[in-house]
C-alpha cells in the first residue's frame, strides 16, 4: 500500500500546483441566497445531522420572537453556553435575546439548564423539549448542553446562520429529543504540517467541528515537511524546521501563545485538542534543524515535497531521548488534554528492531508527563503502552495480516481509533474529478464514506475495543479554509454521524436527505462545500 502511495503521490503534486495556480477555491466566496424552502414550516425534528438517538415528535412548534429571552441557570458553564447561542442568533433575527440566570422559574422562552437529574443523559447527552411556550434544553454537564445548542441551531431554518438579518419566522418543531453518543471519541484531525493553517483557519475549523457533535481535534504537528509548534528548549525546529511547507511557501509555526488560544477555544467549544508529534519517522523538519539528531551529524535540507517514509530521527543515539522527553515535557504542558499522539506510522526507514526499541523507550516518557499515548496502528507492532490507543488507518486493501496484529492488540486491551483510509480520509478524491487531494486509497464519495460500521468494521476485534471514530484531513494539496471546506464537506457529517448516532439510524437514504439539508446552511456560513452528485441537493 505504501509503495502505491508514493508512486501516486508524487505525480499528484504537479496537478495540485496547477488548482493552487488557478486559484479555483476562495473561502466565503459570495452565498446564494439561501433556498430555504417553506419558510413557514418548522424543520422536523428528524432532519438533524448527526442523527438524534430518539426523537418523538408532536405538538404545536416554538417561534422565537422579539420578546424571548434565553433563560439559563445560575452556573458559568450554562450562562457562557447560552451567550454562545445567543452570539448565533442574534445577527439573523435582529432579536435582542437577553440572557438571564432565572430558568429556575416557570415561563417560556428558550431554557437551559445543567441541573436534569436524568443519569442516562451521561457527560455529553442532552434532552431538547419544544412546545408552544418555548424550548428547554437540559443536561448534566456542559457538554452535553451545548451539543444541545447545536441541536437547536440545526431545527431552525438555515437563514439562521447569516450574519445579517433576515426575515424568519424562527419556529422550533413541537416535541422532544433524547440524545446520547455512541462512541466517546469523534474525532478529525488537522495536518498543519504539509500546510501551515493560521490560528484563525484552524479556529474556523473548529466551528464546523463542533455544528456535527465532534469533541477532539486532532493536530498533526510535525512532519518532514514542516515542525508548527514552538519548543523553548529546541528553538530551532520551530523558528527553521516550521519555515517552509509542501510546494515551497512560508510555512510557520504556533508559539504557546497561539497553541494555547487553540485550545483554549476547542475546550469553548467542547473540543479537546489532541497534539501529535510524528515519530520516529516523518521527522525530517526536526532533523533539518539540529544535526546532532541525525545518525551522521549531518542535517538533511528541509523538504517540500510529498514523499513519505524517507526519514528517521537515529534511534541509538541518547540525544534522540533527550529531545523527545524535551518535546514530550513541553507539549504536555500545553496540554489539558489526556492524550499525547506519538505517530509511528510509514517508519520505512527504520529498521523493525530499532522501530520496537524506539517505541519502548518513547511510551514511558509520555506516561511519565502524565499523558496517555496514541500512535497510528503501527504501534501494534511494537508492544503498546496499557491504555494506549491505535488510530487505524488501513483500507480494504490492507493485508489480513496486518489487520489482524492490530485486531490481536484490541482484543488484548488496546482501545481502537477507526480512521480508515478509504472510508474516513477526508483528502481522498471524491471521484476522478475532484480537483484537489489524493487518490492513493482509492475514490471516496459520500456514500463510501458514510456507509460502513465502525462496530464491525475490523475482523477479530471486539467491538468494546472500538473508542471511535476519526476524520483526517491530510494537507499535501490544501492550503487554505477554503480547499479544507471542500474536502471536508460534506464527507465530515457523515463520520460524525457514525460516532454519534445509534446503528440504528443508520439509512443512506435518509441520511443524504438529511445532508441535502445542510447545503443551505453551509451557504449561509460561506462553507465552500462539494455538490457531491450523490446527494440531493436543493437548488440554489
Ligand atoms: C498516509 S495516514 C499518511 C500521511 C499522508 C496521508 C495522505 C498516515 C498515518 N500517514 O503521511 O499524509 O497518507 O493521505
Amino acid at each position: 500500500m505504501t509503495q502505491h502511495h508514493h508512486h501516486r503521490t508524487t505525480r499528484l503534486l504537479g496537478s495540485l500546483l496547477l488548482v493552487a495556480a488557478a486559484g479555483a477555491f476562495t473561502v466565503g466566496a459570495a452565498p446564494a441566497p439561501a433556498a430555504d424552502g417553506d419558510s413557514t414550516a418548522a424543520v422536523p425534528l428528524t432532519r438533524v445531522i448527526p442523527a438524534p438517538a430518539s426523537v418523538t415528535a408532536g405538538g404545536a412548534p416554538y417561534r422565537i420572537t422579539g420578546g424571548t429571552h434565553i433563560h439559563v441557570d445560575d452556573s458559568r458553564e450554562a450562562r457562557r453556553i447560552g451567550s454562545y447561542l445567543a452570539d448565533v442568533l442574534r445577527p439573523s433575527t435582529g432579536y435582542r435575546l437577553p440572557v438571564t440566570d432565572d430558568s429556575d422559574r416557570h415561563g417560556g422562552g428558550i431554557r437551559l439548564t445543567l441541573k436534569s437529574k436524568d443519569k442516562s443523559l451521561g457527560g455529553e447527552g442532552y434532552r431538547l423539549e419544544s412546545g408552544r411556550h418555548g424550548v428547554t434544553i437540559s443536561a448534566r454537564e456542559p457538554a452535553g448542553l451545548f451539543h444541545g445548542v447545536q441541536t437547536l441551531r440545526q431545527l431552525l431554518p438555515a437563514a439562521v446562520e447569516r450574519d445579517s438579518r433576515q426575515p424568519g419566522p424562527w419556529l422550533v418543531a413541537g416535541g422532544t429529543v433524547e440524545d446520547t453518543p455512541r462512541y466517546a471519541w469523534r474525532g478529525a484531525m488537522l495536518d498543519v504540517s504539509r500546510h501551515f493553517f493560521s490560528v484563525d483557519e484552524v479556529k474556523r475549523y473548529i466551528d464546523q467541528l463542533a455544528l456535527y457533535k465532534l469533541n477532539k481535534l486532532h493536530l498533526h504537528l510535525s512532519d518532514d515537511q514542516g515542525w508548527r509548534i514552538a519548543i523553548d528548549s529546541w528553538p530551532r525546529l520551530a523558528t527553521y524546521g516550521g519555515s517552509t511547507e509542501v510546494g515551497g511557501g512560508p510555512g510557520g509555526h504556533y508559539t504557546k501563545a497561539d497553541y494555547k488560544e487553540i485550545v483554549r477555544y476547542a475546550a469553548a467549544r467542547h473540543l479537546e485538542v489532541v497534539p501529535e508529534i510524528d515519530m520516529p519517522g516523518h521527522t525530517n523538519a526536526a532533523l533539518a534543524s539540529y544535526a546532532e539528531l541525525n545518525c551522521d551529524g549531518v542535517a538533511p535540507p528541509l523538504y517540500t515535497g510529498i514523499e513519505v517514509g524517507f526519514s528517521s530521527l537515529c534511534v541509538n543515539k541518547e540525544i534522540t531521548y533527550d529531545f523527545v522527553e524535551d518535546v514530550v515535557r513541553e507539549l504536555a504542558a500545553l496540554t489539558p488534554g489526556r492524550y499525547l499522539h506519538i505517530g509511528g506510522d510509514e517508519a520505512h526507514s527504520t529498521s523493525h528492531e530499532d522501530y520496537v526499541t524506539f517505541m519502548e523507550r518513547v511510551q514511558p516518557v509520555v506516561a511519565e508527563y502524565g499523558k496517555t499515548v496514541i500512535g497510528w496502528h503501527q504501534l501494534t507492532g511494537a508492544e503498546p503502552a496499557e491504555g494506549a490507543l491505535a488510530q487505524y488507518w488501513g483500507t480494504d486493501r490492507t493485508s489480513a495480516a496486518e489487520k489482524e496484529q492490530v485486531a490481536a492488540a484490541a482484543r488484548n486491551g488496546t482501545g481502537l481509533i477507526l480512521s480508515p483510509a478509504d472510508r474516513a480520509y477526508l483528502d481522498m478524491k471524491y471521484d476522478k474529478d475532484t480537483p484537489l487531494g489524493l487518490a492513493w486509497a482509492g475514490y471516496v464519495d459520500v456514500q463510501r464514506s458514510y456507509d460502513w460500521n465502525p462496530g464491525e468494521y475490523l475482523p477479530g476485534a471486539p467491538a468494546s475495543a472500538v473508542r471511535g471514530v476519526e476524520a483526517p484531513l491530510w494537507t499535501e494539496t490544501l492550503g487554505d479554509s477554503g480547499q479544507l471546506e471542500y474536502m471536508a464537506f460534506p464527507r465530515l457529517p457523515g463520520v460524525a454521524e457514525l460516532g454519534w448516532s445509534p446503528a440504528s439510524t443508520h439509512d443512506w437514504d435518509a441520511y443524504r436527505e438529511r445532508l441535502a439539508a445542510q447545503g443551505p446552511r453551509w451557504d449561509a456560513l460561506g462553507i465552500n462545500y462539494h455538490r457531491a452528485p450523490d446527494v440531493p441537493w436543493p437548488a440554489r
